[in-house]
């Protein structure tokens, strides 16, 4: 009996899934450009962790400024500071990150490497900004990161940001496969149901923001790439060593109970 399906593509969501990037990044870039713009506003952990169930840097800042006295009144005032405190926000993180601030999360690199090996095709499929994406990734994995992924569909790619299902389909389409074929690596709730809601069979690598979330639906759930223990269910591969992460083989496992 074959208990084995390889999927068709990967596709990794990026915040929270290839870094941790938002206590250390986002956040303390948002609070850069309040300072900026002489706001008295902070952002502290539990704020913006609370904050995150509101996808969007800049619909985030809409959501957050309901609740400020300072924020101006007229909507269209407020549209504009939003859209200024974003792009010092996005400049901000692209400085966090030729600093050296953020790194891949452990087991990213490895599994990226196998799929590449493999000839799996890759995709990006995140709610974040191009230009975080490409900071990111260009910090990371060099300056030719783009030709490692055969489609990168971004927060301005789509008329709605997860957990709306558009990302992913957009991304399938591109890839050209069937939506149940492909494989999403995501963290968040939102991004559990975007890819749910798509089709397309999702695992979880659980970051510092949604270590507890509630992400049913998922085929696996998981710690980290890293690591095989703390699996749910259990990595199903052989592992290639003592301190091997999660493989190809294991996602194809999982993948086998979509069938
Ligand atoms: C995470 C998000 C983003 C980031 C900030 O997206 O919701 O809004 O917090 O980035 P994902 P922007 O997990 O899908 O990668 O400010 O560019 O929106
Ligand atoms: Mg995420």
């Amino acid at each position: 009996m074959n208990t084995l399906r390889w999927p068709a593509a990967l596709l990794w969501d990026v915040d929270g899934t290839l870094a941790e990037t938002e206590r250390d990044g986002h956040r303390v870039a948002f609070n850069e450009a309040f300072a900026a713009m002489r706001l008295p506003w902070h952002w502290d952990v539990a704020h913006y962790g609370a904050l995150l169930a509101v996808t969007g840097g800049r619909e985030r800042l809409l959501h957050d400024m309901q609740s400020r006295p300072e924020a101006p009144a007229q909507p269209e005032a407020r549209d504009a500071l939003a859209r200024m405190l974003h792009a010092l926000k996005n400049s901000a993180y692209a400085q966090r990150v030729a600093d050296g601030a953020l790194v891949l999360r452990p087991g990213v690199l490895n599994l990226l490497r196998a799929a590449r090996q493999a000839g799996l095709p890759m995709g990006i499929a995140t709610t974040t900004s191009q230009a975080n994406v490409a900071a990111l990734l260009g910090a990371a994995l060099g300056a030719d990161w783009r030709a490692g992924f055969a489609v990168c569909v971004c927060g301005e790619d789509v008329q709605a940001k997860k957990p709306d299902p558009e990302v992913y389909l957009r991304a399938v389409q591109a890839l050209g496969c069937a939506l149940g074929a492909a494989l999403a690596i995501e963290d968040s709730p939102a991004g559990v149901q975007a890819a749910c809601q798509a089709g397309v069979p999702v695992i979880v690598t659980r970051s510092v923001y949604f270590a507890d979330a509630d992400v049913r639906g998922a085929l696996a759930v998981g710690p980290g790439l890293h690591i095989r223990a703390g699996w749910e269910p259990a990595p199903p591969g052989t592992g290639t060593g003592l301190d091997a992460g999660i493989g190809l083989e294991d996602l194809a496992h999982w993948m086998a109970a979509t069938r």
